[in-house]
């Protein structure tokens, strides 16, 4: 049984979504999710893009096909102060949130690595 926990962000509102599935094949992770960029949480302790540009609209999508529990967990951000993202990010969850505001940069980290850390510039 996988599990799969999905946070949508759209225009400052975040919610959250947890429900249970059992996906068959490549339907696991963010594959079935259309987002724009996909980004791995890796065992060793790294996110596998840390800096990277999208247009505003744009859906990022976390994935942990680790053995590791992770964290993506917003920094302040006095441009968007709407951006307070922190969930869970263990095996086989993903985590989805879609950028809405241009000209801004946000970063993020994981509580429990805190050197594991990214940079999403929204242009
Ligand atoms: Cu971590």
């Amino acid at each position: 049984m996988k599990r799969l926990l999905v946070l949508f962000g759209s225009a400052g509102i975040a919610f959250g979504i947890a429900c249970s599935s059992n996906p068959s094949g490549n339907g696991n992770g963010c594959e079935s999710t259309g987002a724009n960029v996909t980004v791995n949480a890796l065992d060793n302790q790294t996110f596998d893009k840390t800096n990277f540009t999208i247009s505003a609209g744009s859906r990022v999508c976390w994935q942990n096909f680790g053995t590791l529990s992770h964290t993506v967990t917003a920094n302040a951000n006095a441009q968007d102060t709407t951006w307070k993202l922190d969930a869970q990010l263990n095996p086989d969850l993903i985590v989805l949130y879609s950028f809405g505001k241009q000209g801004v940069n946000y970063t993020y980290y994981c509580k429990i690595h805190p050197g594991m850390t990214g940079t999403i510039q929204v242009r």
